[in-house]
């Protein structure tokens, strides 16, 4: 039977004023904003969680099999709107709040983002939960609930400053529950043991010197139109009061109490680093707590539905989401061996064909290890079980390879040298049944060059899964005008169905739909011009053309490539009186990881560049910068519709996919990008004439590192390259302050520009020069962008879940 009634507005009227006043301990005559939409929210959660618990308990989803997807991030941004399109409520309940005097997008506008994740890898994640509820394969999310999300960014004067970001209100966050009785107990530190059981079989058992306690929250993941509501499961770490450890010695009681403060506090914070592994002791317990407690829940799901662990792989099927939840396997063994006393066989035979990870990077600094010190110190057991896994792999490398030391040394799980490491990918590829890149050229770099031994040892393990995006918030929620002229034309089939989109190419030519299609887009670019200019003070031209990059700062990505091509652009209006350019805002947004250094440099010198520019009078409306602070998913979801431009500039390799490419030329914007990542495939879909390719592709960049790299030689050869980027060595941009701004042009020339942004420096400007000349051609414009709309629709997230669904984890849709 189904929860879901037709709405009720009386009753949900009724348990909106029940919650004013029981939650919020106001009444309606007295209730602000803030209040009303907590209350609402409260009262649309009744729904989600009955539904929630009625999909959890329903037999159908007990007895299939169902992926986890593990993931210390899910960045899944504000909930109500979305959940309200998923719901089908939105209209009603515009219309029931209105009634108490209440403006719904007000409302909307209220919430906070949860921003439990960094960036890309964290926003799948998300992405991935909203497509698994669409599609209806059963699904449960496990993450954490960190107490403080990503950090809120402000500038002063110019450079960015960290604040703690409190996600949820002091009286709770209405969509979530919190589920007591699955908490778990963690341990940490502590010592092995060997015993004799009851049948003189030799075992061995940890005892940990530290426990702490696990609680669930969770949180509804509402599938689109339909009644399944699946959980994210987030947990929290508490202490277990009163101090409690079971079995120490002298060494490990000190070492558990010195731990004691910070293990109570083990999911404060969200590590802010995107792209780079800091070995941190607290990041492993963030780890270990996420895997420990997700993994015993599978177990206790699998089990009280009443199956034998033995058919553990048969029924679930756990999904890594990089290597950050590595050690659930060593910890499912441990279990499978120690708890259940299996058979290395038996247990190897069962965790092998339950794991599956993915890959979301090549950067060798973003490719996790962790000291055997660390490891042993705080997962003695789990390191002992990474060594017999060692031992396995090294068997088989022997085995194929005889003799061949080499092949040894790269394929083993603990690198060698002054102090041992764990690799934690190593530990992946050998332990897991499949193993996925992001994106199909990503695909390709890891068989060729990061994996390519493994790739030959387990022939057709590894898999490609390109990304994708949930077109529910991506184009319907943070797009309505430019959803009603789609659904107008072709329906309302592509909001579960993306590749419907392409029904729109008949209308390319159409000049009514041209007209219709630029329209919306200027009123999108209005919105972004208002709320530029409420928030940030500063006034922004919508007719120009709005230029946008928006990511996590980083070299790889080349942010600093835009800032010269800027520079040049201010180099030539000023001195150049023959050239002429279309008005263009380019509009950044980014948070640098806060012990980055050079990031923040950039960010600065951005910054400082824009308000120069902006202020300068021989500029006017031509040129400006805006670089909006504090990007999150719902700024995201006010630039995307209104960008005309897609900066996509990464050097060719470095990008594993990226997805805000996907987002933003889903929603009309033409894309300036390398032959990188996921970019490769949108060129794929739209065609070479309708995006903005340029630079070095993998090939040439990786000859041109062989041969030598010199920034120099295009320094001194190219005079637009050399003004442009001498502009940073003055005052010009900080009057009276010589070289402020140098740390960036620094990193470019003497310090060998390890990204190449010299080197496609030209080409850049080339391909920039192109979108100038198109944009001057509106109605050719208008063709391009409606293009980008019709052909993107293979980066539904909806294709990516059903190529794993298919691919990877066997997964059947059960629909309810
Ligand atoms: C690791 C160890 C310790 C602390 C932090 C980390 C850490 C945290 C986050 C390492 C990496 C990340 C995030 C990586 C990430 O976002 N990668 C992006 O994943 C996207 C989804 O597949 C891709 O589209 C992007 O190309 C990729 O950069």
């Amino acid at each position: 039977s189904t929860v879901n009634k037709r709405f009720n507005k009386t009753a949900f009227q009724a348990a909106v004023n029940k919650y004013l006043v029981t939650k919020l301990a106001t009444l309606p005559e007295q209730a602000d904003a803030h209040a009303w939409r907590l209350a609402m929210e409260y009262a649309l959660a009744e729904t989600t969680t009955m539904n929630l618990l009625a999909t959890e308990q329903d037999p159908k989803i007990k007895n299939a099999r169902s992926v986890n997807y593990l993931s210390l991030e899910f960045l899944i941004g504000r909930l109500t709107g979305n959940n309200l399109i998923s719901m089908g409520l939105y209209e009603e309940v515009t219309v029931a709040m209105a009634e108490f005097g209440q403006n719904l997008t007000d409302l909307l506008e209220e919430e906070r983002d949860p921003a439990l994740g960094n960036g890309g890898l964290g926003r799948l994640a998300a992405c991935f939960m909203d497509s698994l509820a669409a599609e209806e394969y059963p699904a449960v999310g496990y993450g954490l609930h960190y107490e403080y999300g990503l950090f809120k960014q402000s500038f002063n004067d110019g450079r960015q400053q960290e604040a703690p970001d409190v996600w949820r209100d002091e009286t709770g966050y209405p969509w979530e529950v919190i589920r007591p009785e699955l908490a778990q107990k963690v341990g940490f530190y502590g010592k092995v043991e060997e015993y004799t059981d009851n049948d003189g079989l030799n075992q061995r058992r940890w005892l940990p010197g530290l426990q702490v306690e696990g609680m669930a929250w969770d949180l509804p993941i509402v599938g689109y139109n339909n009644n399944s509501v699946y959980p994210l499961r987030l947990w929290e770490c508490r202490a277990l009061a009163p101090f409690s450890l079971e079995r120490f010695d002298e060494g490990n009681y000190v070492a558990a109490q010195a731990s004691h403060i910070q293990a109570g506090n083990l999911t404060k914070v969200l590590y802010p680093n995107d792209n780079h592994d800091k070995g941190k002791e607290l990041r492993l317990m963030q780890q270990y707590f996420h895997c420990a407690c997700s993994v015993a829940d599978i177990l206790r799901r699998h089990q009280a539905a009443g199956h034998s662990i033995l058919d553990l792989a048969k029924l679930e099927s756990i999904q890594l989401n990089d290597t950050h939840p590595t050690i659930a396997i060593p910890e499912l063994l441990r279990i499978l061996l120690d708890e259940h006393h299996l058979s290395w066989d038996d247990a190897w035979a069962i965790s092998s064909k339950t794991f599956a990870y993915t890959n979301h990077t090549l950067l060798p600094e973003a490719l996790e290890t962790w000291g055997e010190q660390l490891m042993t110190t705080l997962l003695p057991r789990h390191m002992e079980i990474i060594f017999d896994i060692n031992l396995r792999l090294m068997g088989e490398v022997a085995h194929k390879w005889p003799g061949d030391i080499e092949k040894l040394r790269k394929l083993s799980i603990i690198q060698e040298g002054d102090e041992r490491r764990v690799r934690m990918a190593n530990l992946c590829v050998a332990s897991t049944y499949a193993v996925n890149g992001v994106a199909a050229m990503h695909t390709e770099l890891v068989k060729r060059d990061l994996f390519p031994e493994f790739n030959e040892l387990f022939p057709g393990r590894l898999h490609n899964v390109t990304n994708g995006v949930t077109p529910r918030r991506w184009l319907k929620f943070c797009n309505p005008k430019l959803s009603a002229l789609i659904s107008s034309k072709i329906g309302t089939g592509w909001i579960k169905d993306l590749g419907q989109l392409q029904k729109l190419e008949k209308f390319a030519d159409d000049s009514q739909f041209q007209m219709d299609f630029m329209c919306v887009k200027k009123a999108n670019k209005q919105r972004l011009t208002d709320w530029v200019a409420e928030n940030m003070g500063l006034t922004i031209n919508p007719d120009a053309i709005f230029d946008v990059q928006i990511k996590r700062l980083h070299e790889y990505k080349r942010q600093h490539l835009n800032l010269l091509h800027i520079l040049s652009l201010y180099h030539r209006l000023i001195n150049d009186a023959d050239f002429k350019m279309q008005p263009r805002v380019f509009i950044f947004a980014s948070k640098a990881a806060p012990g980055y250094e050079l990031a923040k440099e950039i960010i600065f010198a951005i910054n400082k560049v824009a308000e120069k520019i902006n202020n300068d009078p021989r500029i006017g409306d031509t040129l400006k910068v805006v670089f909006i602070p504090d990007y999150r998913v719902s700024l995201a979801e006010i630039i995307i519709p209104a960008a005309d431009v897609s900066e996509q500039i990464s050097t060719a390799g470095k990008e594993a996919s990226g997805t805000g490419n996907m987002k933003m030329a889903l929603n009309g914007a033409l894309t300036v990008g390398t032959m990188d990542g996921a970019n490769v495939e949108i060129r794929e879909e739209v065609g070479d004439d309708n995006i903005f390719i340029f630079g070095l592709n993998v090939d040439e960049v990786q000859a041109l590192q062989a041969k030598g790299y010199n920034p120099y030689d295009y320094y001194n050869s190219d005079q637009l390259l050399r003004t442009s980027l001498d502009l940073l060595a003055g005052d010009e941009f900080t009057p009276g302050q010589p070289g402020l701004l140098n740390a960036t042009r620094h990193s470019l020339l003497a310090g060998g520009d390890p990204y190449l942004v010299l080197a496609d420096f030209a080409d850049y400007v080339q391909a920039q020069g192109r979108i100038d000349k198109q944009y001057g051609d509106q109605k050719s414009w208008a063709k391009m962008a409606i293009l980008n709309t019709a052909r993107n629709g293979k980066f539904s997230s909806d294709r990516s879940i059903r190529d794993y669904a298919n691919n990877i984890w066997q997964l059947n849709a059960v629909s309810r």
